[in-house]
């Protein structure tokens, strides 16, 4: 155990545990070395900075600051080993020592929560919204319904509320499926749209086999996207359609419906969730062929028009916007649950009801 003086840093996620970790930086240095290696600014106490963290020499990660005291900070990168150890190594090289979290401070009892983050905009936003924010929250609701005040309960339950579907957003990331004839381009539309190669990409009609899912981001928010090989691979299209497909397509946010402009397939699909048709390998189509203006035109291979159809699916998505700071606190987990059970309370002016939910969520009642 290090002496309360000592600078210590440790890691607050455990090792592969999602996509962000969280690693806190203790001690009479923390604030120097927040100065020296984060170009977002030192936040002030219950703050949250973006930024780049740095070595002397190079960028480590884009990572998000949060100060929990005057001594204690938060920096969550991307959990990835060389992000990691590179962060390890240059905190080390200032005289930090690595403890164990086997007893991390009471201030980290959101650690976890934090760490349950898919994106940087996701802990951006989680962080100002921790169970710990939501029972201070639910204190304030409760004593202005004490002090004669409830009047202005309704209006700020009814805000808290109206965030819910970020939080959806951000827990339950939507699924795009991308569907369409063998050979249009799905497997490269999907390797681009994760700006990685993962599925094989071949001239031979239905070489990928196997459903594959990857998580990916738009405006800083996780998406799922499913490349449906199933879709259309050998036999009849529509049978295959209704049977293997099917079930995924139910869990689809959006099917994106890619067709080939060098060899448009007459039948089209017929979705139960909200789709995005796209005409893919326009580079390559005959001249004159023509896009309905509700449609889309681009070119997998070349990355043509790959951000205009990104901004697409995250309208329909609903995926807000970047400007969008949100810097009121959205109700996640158990907060969405009772925000939403306060909200319905509200409605109903079921005063009792809307206490005994008020106190459960400040940690102050049970739930009867
Ligand atoms: N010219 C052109 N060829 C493309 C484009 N996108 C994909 N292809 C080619 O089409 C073939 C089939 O692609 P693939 O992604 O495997 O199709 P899938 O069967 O739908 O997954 C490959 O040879 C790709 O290189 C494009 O935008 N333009
Ligand atoms: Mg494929």
């Amino acid at each position: 155990m290090a002496s309360p003086d000592t600078d210590t840093f440790l890691r607050l996620t455990s090792a592969g545990s999602g996509g962000i970790a969280v690693v806190a930086i203790l001690g009479v240095g923390a604030e120097r070395f927040v100065a020296a290696h984060f170009s977002g600014g030192v936040p002030i106490v219950g703050k949250v900075r973006v930024g780049e963290i740095s070595s002397d020499s190079e960028v480590i990660d884009t990572a998000v600051v949060v100060r929990r005291d005057k001594m204690a900070f938060e920096v969550c990168v991307h959990s990835s080993p060389a992000v990691l150890s590179e962060l390890s190594r240059v905190l080390t090289g200032q005289g930090f020592a690595e403890t164990s979290p086997s007893d991390p401070p009471a201030v980290y009892a959101d650690e976890a929560f934090l760490g349950s983050a898919p994106t940087l905009r996701a802990a951006v936003l989680m962080s100002r919204a921790t169970p710990s924010r939501w029972r201070v929250i639910a204190a304030e609701w409760l004593s202005l319904l004490k002090h004669g005040e409830r009047g202005r309960v309704p209006l700020a339950v009814a805000k808290a509320a109206g965030l819910i579907p970020l939080s959806r957003l951000i827990e339950a990331p939507p699924l795009v499926v991308i569907a369409g004839a063998p050979n249009a381009g799905k497997s490269t539309l999907f390797n681009v749209l994760l700006g990685w190669k993962r599925t094989a990409v071949s001239p031979r009609p239905g070489t990928t086999h196997d459903a594959i899912e990857e998580t990916t981001e738009l405006r800083g928010f996780p998406v799922r996207l499913s490349d449906s090989p199933g879709l259309g691979w050998g036999g009849d299209f529509a049978q295959l359609l209704h049977r293997e497909a099917d079930r995924t397509m139910k869990n689809a946010g959006l099917v994106i419906e890619l067709i080939d402009a060098t060899s448009p397939a007459s039948l089209r699909l017929n979705s139960p969730v909200s789709m995005i048709r796209a005409h893919n390998k326009i580079d390559a189509a005959p001249s004159g062929y023509v896009v309905p203006p509700a449609e889309i035109a681009v070119s997998a291979l070349r990355g043509e028009n790959i951000g205009a159809l990104r901004e697409r699916i995250a309208d329909v998505l609903c995926i807000p916007d970047e400007k969008d700071d949100f810097a009121d606190p959205i109700p996640f987990g158990c907060a969405a649950t009772l925000v939403a059970g306060v909200f319905a309370a509200t409605q109903s002016g079921d005063w009792p009801r809307i206490e005994t939910l008020l106190a459960v969520f400040a940690g102050q009642g049970e739930l009867k």
